[in-house]
């Protein structure tokens, strides 16, 4: 039974634990960035939409996790293009989805190998919220979706990525295919010339975005490498691969070559660059300077592109080969940016 003396015990020593918890914890450990600008930026043409929706909520004060889930849903629900379940199937013709998100205080989700789920960003912020895990796979995650309310649907297939596989069917040459590449007549991503000779294969949203509380986050959502082996992750779900998030440096998304960003843990190495003092694209060029030195001469054969943003709201990308752009939207601004590249 507690009496008074035990009573002044415990308080003497819970006052003492709060104290050193505080010295050892700082009263913000997570520093905001300076108020009131809020940014968001988005790999690919897609990005364009996807920031509308998350415009929406950063220009009415919303928060900066909310902004990044609702504006790549977005490119998930889209039939026009290569996310979500009308995007390109493996090469046995499921469609299998990977997802992430990260707020301002290092809470991240992810889902991976997800089958028959339209909104698997959703699914990876459930995961982040409602357990205590980072990522869920397969028909785990299927599981947990189900139990979360989300309804299984079979995928379409967006009639681009039906006659890529149709068009890769005919060789089914099983290598890791030249993605994320401007093809020779100056082609974007989406540009359907490319998607219908079936050698364009490009299939993610990559999402960063500042709140006017200065506060960062980021989301990243794919169907992964066009016709690539059933059960084959790539970094889009990988937290520190194809996402990272450090309220205190920048946020930093990846899209290309799954394999080769995992292989440097290439968001994280980004972020890590920024801390040092880099500027968000000398962060992202030394990066992909890394990877081009590790593939040596396969770095013609692949293409990778980083997407940063730093604490200031200062942005920055770069990818191997040319071709890479994103979307910027900030008060004033709505732009498609083509960012610089290791290839001239
Ligand atoms: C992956 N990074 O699964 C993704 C693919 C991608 O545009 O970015 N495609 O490897």
């Amino acid at each position: 039974m507690a009496n008074r003396r035990n009573f002044l015990h415990t308080s003497f020593f819970s006052g003492l634990g709060l104290f050193l918890y505080n010295k050892r914890f700082p009263a913000q450990p997570f520093s905001a960035a300076p108020q009131g600008q809020p940014v968001v930026i988005s790999t690919w043409d897609a990005g364009l939409q996807a920031n509308k929706a998350a415009w929406e909520i950063l220009s009415n004060a919303g928060e900066a996790i909310d902004a990044v889930e609702k504006g790549v849903m977005v490119t998930e629900a889209s039939q026009n293009c290569c996310v979500g379940l009308g995007a390109n199937p493996d090469r046995d013709g499921f469609v299998t989805l990977d997802a992430s998100i990260m707020d301002h205080r290092f809470n991240c989700g992810s889902v991976a190998f997800l089958e028959r789920i339209k909104h698997p960003v959703s699914v990876a912020r459930r995961v982040m919220e409602k357990t205590p895990h980072v990522m869920l796979v397969g028909e785990g995650a299927q599981q947990f979706a189900i139990a979360e309310g989300f309804t299984l649907e079979e995928p379409v297939l967006s009639p681009a990525a039906q006659k890529a596989y149709e068009n890769w069917l005919k060789k089914s040459t099983y290598k890791s295919p030249l993605i994320n590449v401007e093809n020779k007549n100056g082609h974007g991503p989406f540009a359907p010339a490319k998607l219908e000779d079936g050698e364009w294969n490009h299939d993610t949203i990559g999402m960063v975005a500042m709140d006017a509380r200065g506060n960062l986050s980021g989301s990243c959502t794919t169907s992964g490498a066009g016709f690539k082996m059933r059960g084959r992750v790539g970094d889009s779900p990988i937290i520190g691969a194809g996402l990272y998030v450090d309220n205190e440096v920048g946020a930093c998304t990846a899209t290309g070559q799954g394999e080769d960003v995992i292989r440097v843990a290439g968001s994280h190495a980004v972020i890590e660059k920024m801390r040092l003092g880099m500027d968000p694209e000398g962060a992202c060029k030394s990066i992909i300077e890394r990877i081009v030195k590790i593939k040596g001469e396969k770095v013609k054969d692949i293409q990778v592109a980083f997407l940063a943003l730093d604490r200031r709201g200062r942005v920055g990308a770069f990818s191997i080969h040319p071709g890479f752009s994103y979307a910027l939207r900030k008060e004033g601004v709505e732009a498609l940016v083509k960012a610089p590249s290791w290839f001239l």
